[in-house]
């Protein structure tokens, strides 16, 4: 085949890259046929070995956030229109479909719904959001109808990140978190913490009556974080009860006056304690002062700063890295930078978590575009790379050639996620309109990966790790990750394939891994 040449002198070169960038071995698995499903994607993606993916549903506009309601239906928030209630059942064998659908809200103003979407445990009281505001209504999942609409928290109006995710806390259910990100890049408006803005908040909606008047978000709520560029995904681990969320960092982004935008920052996953009283006092974590390097390569006056410390634009009296290494909460995880993770979601174990990384626009070589796994140690409820880690995300489903993901097509920019009870994965596409369900097979055992990181102080990575070359052009579209742009849908283009993706070359399976700056290929 006539990958494995390249394949191999990728794996030689190109060090912790080639690991994204291999080029899947062709093989005849396809979900599709296994399900007797007959969507067939427009475009090809990837799927990790051990596992199936197959598109569920589509024409479903701009789908952003997903929620399943416990009683067979997966509601769908599409930016622009609405709600749709997904009726999803399984055939004889575990192959999920939709039988029906209904519109459950129609949008219309004041709603503008763009992303945020939430159910009560009792999965009777549904909430969403705008820009804006965030509604509730009761929810009958028997026949999918709302009723007694009210709106429970407002003054979240900004321009530029305007989505306002919504996360109730399965530990805490009296609580509902709230994510509202900056008015612009860097965004001098988020400093003053009673502005609310790059922040997630919690309120009290147990105490909400039918004439309640709204919280006002800036005034109101609990601080959880602040210091938070855009963090659009939030989870909480099902057995520590711990809160993370996955951040989308600044972009264009210059250190001393050289321009460093592609490969710095990177993308944070951060840490929030916990919501029984045990919230850290420290709760900033950096932006717009402050974010976390990534890649070591180039980097100007790195000194000993490696991924996951946190740097500032300009080293001044006021403000330089040991400011931000002494002031500001680090990342606890650091992905590659302009990935636009948007969602993350824990399995039932609490042992991996899935994220969902819509795709870059800000970087020559475009990355995201997938949904990975994170693993976790479920005991201590923390992942299982350590901050300096550059490989802690793996991917599981992939867009098929991200240099194809262009404004004229359909390709895989996901968002929402949902996790069922058989351990599904539910992925919105916004791009596409479209549901896809991954389901790991079970003819994989468990594993975990070793982690790639810089290694100790020696300063001499640089060599490593620049085989790739930088081809490409712009693979975004110009909006970025998060924000939920109105949108037309393409033309659909020709029928894709689904792929599994093994890392087997030669019959051998390639493990990378970073010993003392240099990389060993163990076979
Ligand atoms: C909803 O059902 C109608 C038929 O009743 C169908 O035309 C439409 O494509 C369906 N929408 C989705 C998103 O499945
Ligand atoms: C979903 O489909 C099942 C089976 O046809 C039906 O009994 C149920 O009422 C449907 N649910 C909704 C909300 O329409
Ligand atoms: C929410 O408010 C209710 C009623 O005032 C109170 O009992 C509960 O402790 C509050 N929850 C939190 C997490 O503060
Ligand atoms: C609910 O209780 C919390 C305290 O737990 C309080 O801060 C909040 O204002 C109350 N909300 C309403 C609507 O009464
Ligand atoms: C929104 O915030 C303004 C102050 O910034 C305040 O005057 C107003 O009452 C708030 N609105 C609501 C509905 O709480
Ligand atoms: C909250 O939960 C964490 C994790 O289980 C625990 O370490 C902490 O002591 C708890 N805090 C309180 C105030 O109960
Ligand atoms: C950093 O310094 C440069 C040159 O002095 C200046 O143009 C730029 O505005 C500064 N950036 C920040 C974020 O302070
Ligand atoms: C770091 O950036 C260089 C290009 O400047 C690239 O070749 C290399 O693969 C990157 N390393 C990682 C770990 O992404
Ligand atoms: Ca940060
Ligand atoms: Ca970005």
């Amino acid at each position: 085949m006539r990958f494995q040449s390249t394949t191999a002198a990728l794996l030689l070169l190109g060090g912790v890259q080639a690991q994204t960038t291999l080029p899947p071995p062709p093989t005849e698995t396809s979900s599709s046929e296994t399900c007797a499903i007959n969507l067939t994607p427009s475009y090809d993606v990837t799927i990790a070995k051990g596992w199936t993916a197959h598109l569920l549903a589509r024409n479903l506009g701009f789908a952003r956030s997903i929620k399943l309601d416990g009683r067979g239906g997966l509601l769908v928030v599409s930016a622009q229109s609405g709600i749709v209630h997904l009726n999803v059942t399984d055939r004889a064998s575990t192959c999920p479909y939709v039988i029906n659908n209904i519109t459950v809200i129609e949008d219309e103003r004041p709603l503008q719904l763009n992303h945020g979407i939430e159910l009560s445990p009792s999965g009777r009281t549904l909430y969403a959001s705008s820009r804006e505001s965030v509604w509730a209504w009761d929810y009958d999942p028997s026949t999918a109808s709302v009723s007694n609409r009210r709106e429970i928290i407002t003054n979240m109006t900004n321009t530029d990140h305007v989505s306002r995710t919504l996360f109730l806390s399965p530990s805490h259910p009296d609580l509902l978190l709230v994510s509202r990100g900056s008015a612009s890049n860097i965004d001098p408006l988020s400093i003053p913490l009673e502005n609310g803005i790059s922040q997630i908040r919690a309120f009290n909606i147990s105490n909400l009556t039918s004439t309640s008047p709204p919280y006002s978000y800036p005034s109101q709520g609990l601080l959880i974080g602040s210091g938070l560029r855009n963090s659009v995904g939030i989870a909480e681990h099902p057995i520590t009860g711990g809160v993370f969320s996955v951040e989308n960092n600044i972009d264009q982004t210059t250190r001393l006056g050289t321009d460093i935008h592609n490969e710095n920052p990177g993308e944070e996953l951060n840490f929030h304690g916990f919501l029984n009283g045990s919230l850290p006092e420290n709760r900033h974590h950096g932006y717009p002062f402050c974010f976390p390097l990534y890649n070591r390569t180039d980097f100007p006056d790195l000194n000993t700063l490696t991924t996951g410390d946190q740097f500032s634009l300009n080293q001044t009296a006021e403000l330089n890295d040991e400011t931000c290494a002494r002031e500001y909460v680090p990342p606890r995880l650091t992905f590659k930078a302009h990935m636009a993770p948007l969602d993350i979601k824990f399995n039932s174990e609490g042992t991996r978590a899935y994220v969902s990384f819509h795709g870059s626009w800000n970087r020559d070589e475009p990355e995201g575009y997938k949904v990975a796994e994170v693993e976790w140690d479920a005991g201590t409820g923390q992942p299982v790379h350590s901050a300096k880690s550059l490989n802690a995300a793996r991917d599981l489903l992939n867009t098929g050639d991200v240099h194809r993901c262009r404004p004229d097509g359909i390709f895989l920019r996901p968002v929402g996620l949902q996790v069922d009870g058989r351990g599904r994965v539910f992925v919105s596409n916004d791009y596409g309109g479209e549901v896809w369900v991954l389901e790991q097979t079970g003819d994989v055992e468990e594993e975990s990966w070793e982690e790639v990181n810089y290694g100790g102080d020696d300063g001499n990575d640089d060599g490593n790790d620049d085989g790739e070359g930088n081809g490409g052009g712009n693979g975004g579209t110009g909006t970025d990750d998060e924000e939920p742009a109105e949108t037309s849908n393409p033309a659909v283009k020709g029928a894709g394939t689904v792929r599994t993706e093994g890392w087997v070359v030669m019959g051998m399976t390639i493990v990378l891994s970073f010993v003392g700056g240099i990389f060993v290929i163990v076979a």
